[in-house]
């Protein structure tokens, strides 16, 4: 007989069916015995009461691989409003050993710690699983928002010759004898591409030796970047990336509504235009409703940063908040500055929720102003002479943003750390799972 998924059963009511996956609970009630069987995208109550099979699942261990034979009946109070009335049941891969942390409880209950050390086997529990089956389902939505958009997905190279964001953080390797470092971003790339397809986007890991334990840092994550040449300035991208942002959120509404239900989740409104507020007024702001002096400041902190999506669900019901025009000298060599004050930034951070999810902006695309950023910021030319060969040979105006995917589930799904947000997190401590 074929074996049916779970979420194939509810159309098969009244006939015989089999299923298989892990045994994830047992429990005997009067003479039945009630089973749950956990495969790859949900659940399947089954019901026993021949004493044989019975007793099998009596002593069968949780995580054991079983295919179990019965018919489909309906049963309101059931995952999905069926069950499988069991009449016959295969242990195939029988488990003694309990796994580390109980996986049929509905609540997590384990520290931070104990789940990311134990990711292998708790990654299983239904509520980790739809956390990161909505990061899939992001990368899908960034996917398909901008693919409709004509923008061209690449793959740019993870080992590379020279550090993109700063010369801090950054992971160096041994590349044949010659010194590499593991990529922070895919900058560099992302716009020599542009000078190929106009529109790019990549979803790939990126690396930054952070040395701190934060509960918003990891040292590999996702990254979602999108380019796009010819645009007039970093508006431009705000207004894409609201649309980005629109498209991942209805993206995750219509596939994933059950992880949704399952995490008690209302995904949030992006509003038609994200509110917007310049970085020293927003310094302004905290100064006047915190009494907190953070102007001239060159970055905002993670307090600020609260504070600010505080002000934006007050003032405008938005969980989002964009704050534009940040102080060049805390953005990396490639930004734009306003042409009208050129200590301005032509960029952009978003906020979510009060913690920073996206960075992005205008670019230099004139190769005498590279010329000029690099030595106004002190490096040396050569490390970056194929990057520069893209500018000598005609750029656009372009731009672009780089979106965290750990932060975003992690702020959606409300998680106390970026690191449950990942399958396998790299930290200070942690290089396994
Ligand atoms: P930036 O370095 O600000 O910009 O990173 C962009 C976004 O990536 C996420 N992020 C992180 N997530 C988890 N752990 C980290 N250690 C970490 N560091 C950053 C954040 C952040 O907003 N090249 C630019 C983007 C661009 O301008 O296109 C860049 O990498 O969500």
């Amino acid at each position: 007989m074929e074996r049916l998924r779970s979420t194939e059963i509810a159309t098969h009511v009244g006939e015989c069916v089999q299923v298989a996956g892990w045994l994830h609970a047992v429990r005997r009630l009067g003479g039945l015995t009630f089973a749950v069987v956990r495969d790859g995208w949900g659940m399947v109550q089954v019901v026993a009461e021949a004493p044989e099979v019975c007793a099998t699942l009596a002593g069968t261990g949780n995580e054991s691989i079983v295919a179990v034979t019965g018919v489909v009946t309906a049963a309101p109070q059931a995952p999905g409003g069926v069950e499988v009335q069991a009449t016959a049941l295969d242990v195939r891969v029988p488990v003694a050993e309990p796994p580390p942390v109980a996986l049929h409880k509905r609540a997590l209950g384990a520290s931070l710690a104990t789940q990311l050390d134990h990711a292998v086997v708790l990654n299983r529990h239904p509520q980790r699983r739809a956390v990161l089956r909505l990061a899939a389902g992001a990368m899908q939505g960034f996917r398909a928002t901008l693919t409709a958009r004509e923008f061209t997905e690449i793959q740019s190279p993870k080992i590379v010759a020279s550090a993109t964001e700063s010369g801090a953080n950054v992971f160096r390797l041994d590349y044949f004898g010659r010194p590499a470092f593991l990529a922070q971003s895919p900058q560099f790339y992302k716009q020599i591409m542009v000078g190929v397809f106009e529109r790019v986007f990549e979803v790939g890991p990126v690396f930054r030796a952070e040395p701190h334990d934060t509960t918003r840092h990891l040292n590999e994550y996702v990254s979602l970047d999108a380019e796009m040449g010819f645009i007039t300035d970093h508006f431009t991208i705000m207004a894409l990336l609201r649309d980005v942002l629109a498209g991942i959120l209805a993206h995750l509404q219509a596939h994933q509504a059950a992880d949704l239900a399952l995490l008690g989740l209302t995904l949030p409104d992006v509003p038609a235009t994200i509110p917007h507020i310049a970085f020293t007024e927003a310094q302004e702001l905290i100064w006047h409703q915190h009494g907190v002096d953070v102007r001239g400041e060159p970055d905002l902190s993670p307090q600020d940063e609260r504070w600010l999506g505080a002000w934006a669900r007050e003032e405008f019901s938005s969980d989002f908040l964009y704050v534009t025009g940040y102080p060049m000298r805390k953005r990396p060599f490639y930004t734009h500055p306003d042409p009208a004050r050129t200590a301005v930034s032509n960029s952009f951070d978003l906020l979510f929720r009060g913690i920073e999810l996206v960075s992005g902006g205008q670019r230099l695309h004139r190769y005498e102003d590279y010329l000029a950023a690099l030595a106004a910021a002190h490096l040396p030319t050569a490390p970056f002479a194929d990057y520069l060969a893209a500018f000598r040979y005609g750029m656009p105006p372009h731009g672009g943003f780089g979106l965290g995917l750990e932060r975003l589930i992690a702020q959606l799904v409300g998680l106390p750390s970026v690191k449950l947000a990942a399958l396998f997190p790299r930290d200070l401590t942690r290089l396994t799972p």
